[in-house]
């Protein structure tokens, strides 16, 4: 029987009290007064990607509160980002539009907060909204009415937040903190209005720095390498070879796997300096905590001596253990959330949503970090759950895009989708319905470069079966990949004569995809100039 057929004559019957009355649960009042408006709880980690999702299929991790979502829920295989890397993809989740309209094409813009998202919509709407974690935008967040982000990337260790413009520091560990703060806000939300949560949290984002309960995970395990771990490049364009994304060659000793530097002060590299900095932060005992679980192990790592192959190995077993103990906390906090849901009924009429704003390499081809329109960091996790409309253990091959989320909130929302959001409602695929004319096929465009990591500028088309991409500014190159026989992308098929008519319909398909969202060479060459200038 689903909870919000009951009446709150039948709660007193059930519980025989009229005291009771006192202590109604939330969805008593949910139920009558916003039966058509769900709350919307969206969950976006940083980085945290499918090949570290138990649903997905993960083979080095498990993630059961997450997972929950997904049994009862829907899974999408084939979420894709518009530009694999931050703050464009949260520009495209607010906006429900491409990077080149609604102007933040990279990390280092500032978004025009005056704009339209679907945030300052559901507020017309009757929606009470509010954001809390990573934020990443640069300007204040407008659309909420309660908001409490981290300033910029934000801290592990006892990080700092921005709540409606008073900044203060917590004691704490950021992923519980930003669970706590969330469960209060929902605590104290008006009950008498729908809601929409954004809880943004910080990890899995480099430096991968993890809760001290969970330093010693994995401890006696060792991680399996992806199989293309030792990638060589051998048919794709330089951008592969030019990127600064390797675990091998890129991975900071301090910074990113953990060992301080002992040197003197003047002659630390960026990371040693950056990892001391992040240590100054911790308290005693969190510090205590920390030295106690990498000390021995970084001492054992010294004298080992290790070369090639085993040196490598190290390096990924660091990187990889350290990047899941932070998805451990993470799937604590969804374990959290759902307790609170379970606990006031709100599971029943709340849609939750858990993504994150990109993906990101877990070693495939050697790399971390994301960026390049590879499916690894091109797919986003995305499952919903929302019991009334959606079917438990639904799995879905249909290609979606983070451009449709505003849109999808806003038809659940019942408020009406703006003609100028370049995405579309989801909300029929997940009742089960397709529409015929869904897309088959995908826009994407990267611009961050020159840049940390060093990813040549990119867009690309992707279809269900092929992939072609084109690097330009100070490289001119195209690949096309066959997905179905080459699921990994190892054998860039470009000027291969077998492929020429392909490569012709993709590229029409491209400036039709380019000519509908309105992306062209012009507007590109505008933003570089914009780059450049701003460089000087
Ligand atoms: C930081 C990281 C990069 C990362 C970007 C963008 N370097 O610059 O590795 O690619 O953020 O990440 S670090 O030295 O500060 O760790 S994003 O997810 O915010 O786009
Ligand atoms: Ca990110």
């Amino acid at each position: 029987m689903k909870k919000q057929g009951k009446t709150r004559r039948d709660f007193l019957k059930i519980t025989g009290a009229g005291a009771a009355a006192l202590i109604l649960p939330d969805y008593f009042i949910i139920s009558k007064k916003n039966k058509k408006q769900p709350n919307i709880l969206f969950i976006m980690s940083d980085d945290h990607t499918c090949q570290a999702i138990g649903c997905y299929g993960s083979k080095i991790n498990k993630t059961p509160n997450i997972d929950r979502i997904a049994e009862e829920g829907i899974r999408f295989n084939n979420c894709f980002c518009t530009n694999s890397i931050c703050a464009p993809s949260r520009a495209v989740i607010l906006t429900g539009k491409y990077n080149h309209i609604n102007g933040v094409i990279d990390n280092s813009t500032v978004f025009d907060n005056s704009q339209e998202t679907f945030p300052k919509i559901l507020q017309k709407a009757g929606y009470q909204t509010a954001i809390i974690g990573k934020w990443h935008l640069k300007s204040e967040p407008t659309g909420f009415d309660y908001w409490n982000i981290l300033p910029g990337q934000g801290d592990y260790y006892n990080p700092d937040f921005i709540e409606m413009g008073d900044r203060k520091n917590y004691i704490g560990y950021v992923t519980n903190l930003i669970t706590d703060f969330s469960l209060n806000w929902l605590k104290n939300r008006d009950t008498e209005k729908p809601f929409c949560l954004m809880m943004h949290h910080k990890a899995t984002h480099r430096n991968w720095m993890p809760e001290t309960k969970y330093l010693n995970l994995f401890n006696d395990v060792n991680i399996p390498k992806p199989e293309t771990f030792y990638d060589d490049y051998r048919t794709r364009s330089d951008a592969a070879r030019q990127q600064e994304m390797s675990i091998i060659k890129n991975l900071n000793y301090a910074w990113d796997l953990k060992i301080p530097a002992t040197g003197k002060k003047e002659k630390l590299n960026w990371g040693e300096r950056a990892l001391n900095n992040k240590l100054k932060r911790l308290t005693k005992e969190q510090l205590e905590a920390w030295n106690q679980a990498y000390g021995p192990k970084n001492e054992a790592f010294k004298k080992a001596n290790l070369k090639g192959k085993d040196l490598d190995d190290w390096k990924y077993q660091r990187f990889i253990k350290d990047y899941l103990r932070c998805v451990v906390s993470i799937d604590d906090s969804i374990g959290r959330i759902f307790d609170y849901l379970d606990r006031t009924g709100l599971a029943e009429n709340t849609i939750v949503i858990y993504t994150s704003d990109q993906g990101f390499y877990l070693g495939e081809h050697g790399w971390f970090d994301k960026r390049f329109m590879y499916e690894e960091s091109l797919r986003m996790p995305l499952i919903i759950r929302y019991p009334e409309k959606i079917n438990a253990g639904t799995v879905n091959n249909d290609m979606v895009l983070n451009l449709d989320f505003a849109p999808t909130f806003l038809d659940y929302a019942g408020a009406d989708i703006p003609e100028s959001m370049q995405g579309h409602s989801m909300k029929p695929i997940l009742s089960g319905k397709t529409p015929e004319n869904w897309r088959k096929s995908m826009y994407y465009h990267y611009y961050e470069y020159p840049a940390v990591h060093s990813v040549k500028r990119h867009y690309g088309i992707r279809t269900q079966r092929y992939k072609l991409i084109h690097f330009y500014y100070d490289i001119e190159a195209w690949e096309l990949y066959d997905l179905k026989n080459d699921p990994h992308e190892l054998n860039n098929l470009y000027g291969n004569p077998e492929y020429k008519d392909i490569v012709k319909r993709l590229k029409r398909e491209l400036n039709e995809l380019r000519k509908k969202y309105g992306d062209s060479d012009e507007l590109t060459r505008k933003f570089l100039k914009k780059a450049l200038n701003k460089k000087r």
